[in-house]
């Protein structure tokens, strides 16, 4: 194939901005999930630590960009702190280092008003005792971010105080903050509703970003992206949380009505597009950022180990579709508002099919071409369904 000096030039954007793009798995993901009306128990599913790390180490090698794994505590580290150096182990026997540490403030019976935001004192001062656990084990594990996100709020009008609660969770996000390492980072999660359905303690990015700069300048912004009202305009918060240099990282999932969890870009991918474009914008424009992009999902009915590699590459391909879009044109055609060919530029990048120059890059990476089709022939999935499945003929049931 001969090239232009054109191509030449979107091959090198294009690479240069797949080898920097690394994305973190979470460990829940490749385990047993479900609704509130039950779990489907897949035979293949991760039901310990270990094999977490086992199925995250095979999306790495399949598809080179997931070194790190994210960990719940309570669900992967149950004895806290004391896990750490099994955990230390699992990361040198397979690879792959732990990323964010998501602390478990919504599990135990005594969280039933809240966790942090509990009008109990000693619970309060229980769940601080837990996060500030978790801001040890990011420091033991030389992980970097601790990934804040509470069940708190209420589900009736008139039965707590909402501003009471505000000011309890300042000092604790404070005191949390004080704990932190200084290469270490607080990230603020938001969700507007549920389990709580009348009001959470942080339902919105302009309560996290309030919570994150209160608390210190080590704190952030967590974007899921379920985690919006239908309709939001989600790259408009990147891009004001951009703007401010608030913005840490991203809870990558799909939704169709709530925070629903799906697949990333099975129902929206313009959204993902969209997201990514701002985010280039800003690094175009010289904006120095540090984002971590982390996958937030649960794949209750399909294969977990197919679903998180089919994510990671639908990623890659929204990534690079946003890269595409030439920024230099695209910023004349905004300032002489020519508004058709703006748009058309902006959604040619969307619709060019950037599979092949994806798999250029995976190939002269060493990688295998297409990732799901190696997976299948591997033979992994099989194999870890014959070994796991007598310990996971259990049914759970919801009531
Ligand atoms: C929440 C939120 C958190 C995740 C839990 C499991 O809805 O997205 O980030 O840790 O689910
Ligand atoms: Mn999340
Ligand atoms: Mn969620």
């Amino acid at each position: 194939m001969v090239m232009s000096h054109t191509d030449y030039a979107i091959h090198e954007r294009a690479f240069k901005a797949l080898d920097s793009f690394l994305i973190e798995i979470p460990s829940w993901g490749f385990a047993n999930t479900g609704t509130r009306f039950g779990k489907f128990v897949q035979a293949a599913a991760a039901s310990t630590i270990e094999e977490k790390f086992a199925d995250a180490a095979e999306v790495n090698r399949l598809t080179g960009v997931t070194p790190r794994l994210a960990l719940h505590v309570l669900w992967d580290l149950p004895n806290g702190l004391k896990d750490v150096s099994a955990v230390r182990e699992l990361e040198r026997r397979y690879g792959i280092r732990s990323g964010s540490i998501n602390p478990n403030l919504f599990q135990d019976q005594e969280y039933k008003f809240g966790s942090l935001c509990n009008p109990d004192a000693a619970i309060r001062e229980r769940a601080l005792a837990h996060v500030l656990d978790c801001v040890e084990i990011g420091k033991a594990l030389g992980s970097r971010d601790v990934s804040l996100w509470m069940a708190d709020g209420s589900n009736y009008p008139g039965t707590q105080s909402m501003r009471k609660r505000i000011a309890w969770l300042e000092q604790a996000l404070r005191e949390m903050h004080d704990r932190l390492a200084p290469n270490q980072r607080l990230l603020v999660e938001y969700k507007p509703f549920e389990p709580a359905f009348y009001h959470t303690d942080i339902a919105d990015w302009g309560m996290a970003n309030h919570f994150a700069r209160h608390a210190g300048p080590q704190a952030f912004v967590l974007v899921d992206t379920g985690h919006h009202y239908q309709g939001q305009n989600i790259e408009q918060i990147v891009a004001w949380l951009l703007h401010s240099g608030m913005l840490g990282g991203f809870h990558f999932n799909d939704r169709r009505y709530a925070d629903d969890d799906l697949t990333l870009g099975s129902i929206d991918p313009y959204q993902i597009f969209r997201i990514f474009h701002e985010i280039h914008c800003a690094q175009y424009e010289g904006l120095k950022l540090d984002i971590a992009y982390m996958i937030d999902q649960s794949h209750n009915l399909k294969g977990k180990v197919e679903a998180m590699v089919q994510t990671v590459v639908t990623a890659q391909e929204l990534y690079l579709k946003a890269v595409l879009v030439d920024r230099e044109r695209l910023a004349q055609l905004q300032q002489s508002c020519s508004l058709v060919a703006a748009e058309e530029l902006y959604r040619g990048a969307f619709w060019t099919d950037v599979r092949p120059l994806a798999r250029e890059w995976r190939e002269a990476r060493g990688l295998p071409a297409d990732p799901l089709a190696a997976l299948a022939e591997s033979g992994y999935v099989e194999r870890i369904a014959r070994e796991r499945e007598k310990r996971n003929t259990a049914v759970s049931s919801y009531a």
